[in-house]
């Protein structure tokens, strides 16, 4: 409900991209942006700075039966909150060292990783939230720009899962699975990052994630991370995922230029 466009209505082209922005080259909703755009001093994270976290955009128990209400609450609260709160503390730190400069700058390998760890925990998460929904489904809609990529780039939306649950399964520790745009080669990529940072490829935009740290399933799923991204298919929220493709193909990648 925080996304700037009807999940129902079918979001047009012009309706997401005038609701939607890039951070960073990466696609948040404009409910996260807006967020950001204020004080953040009573955000739920707590913290002032440029990082806010978000609303969750359902209840958290609305998942059930696929991811119970602790877990969410967690996630949400204590876990999110943390990357935010932990990003806006690196950037208040290397503000200082810029400050106080001569000794200090030996700190910048240290923040500078803690700045990407936190930062792209936000990312992700901020993603996460909202590729989710209470209704939602392993099947986009069959005429749905993100269905018929999906079909012509990996032979079928099953084979596309297929491919997507393996890569999620496959990461080592924390992680998560990805399905991302491209703007270089125009195409979609199925990456499976370590902790939220590594195992990247620059500027490729986020669509889906999957959250596969052991926080987001070990409550109810144990060790079962294979039961967790079968029950993570019912939840996708195939209208978000379809505006965020729409949005990252207006994008131009860095080496294509004019055509
Ligand atoms: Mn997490």
């Amino acid at each position: 409900m925080s996304a700037g466009y009807s999940a129902d209505a079918g979001p047009s082209r012009r309706g997401f991209l005038g609701a939607a922005a890039l951070v960073g080259g990466w696609l948040l909703t404009d409910g996260a942006l807006a967020q950001s755009a204020g004080s953040g001093a009573d955000a739920a994270g707590g913290a002032m700075g440029p990082y806010v976290l978000p609303p969750l955009p359902y209840g958290y128990a609305d998942l059930e039966p696929h991811i119970d209400p602790e877990t969410m609450k967690l996630h949400h609260d204590a876990h999110h909150a943390a990357y935010v709160n932990a990003a806006n503390e690196a950037l208040a730190e290397l503000e200082r060292v810029r400050r106080e400069g001569g000794r200090e700058y030996a700190r910048v390998r240290a923040l500078t990783d803690a700045l990407a760890f936190n930062v792209s925990g936000h990312v992700l998460h901020s993603v996460f939230w909202t590729n989710m929904r209470p209704d939602g489904g392993p099947q986009p809609a069959s005429d749905s720009a993100i269905g018929e990529t999906l079909r012509r780039e990996f032979g079928s939306v099953e084979k596309w899962r297929e491919h997507f649950a393996w890569a999620a399964a496959q990461v080592q520790g924390g992680g998560w699975g990805v399905l991302g745009y491209d703007p270089v080669s125009q195409r979609l990529l199925v990456l499976a990052a370590e902790k939220h940072q590594n195992a990247a490829a620059w500027g490729v935009v986020p669509l889906l994630v999957v959250d596969v740290w052991e926080h987001a399933y070990y409550l109810r799923y144990r060790n079962e991370r294979a039961s967790y991204l079968k029950a993570f298919m019912n939840v996708i929220n195939w209208s978000d995922v379809d505006a965020r493709l729409l949005a990252a193909r207006a994008l131009r990648g860095p080496t294509r230029g004019e055509s």
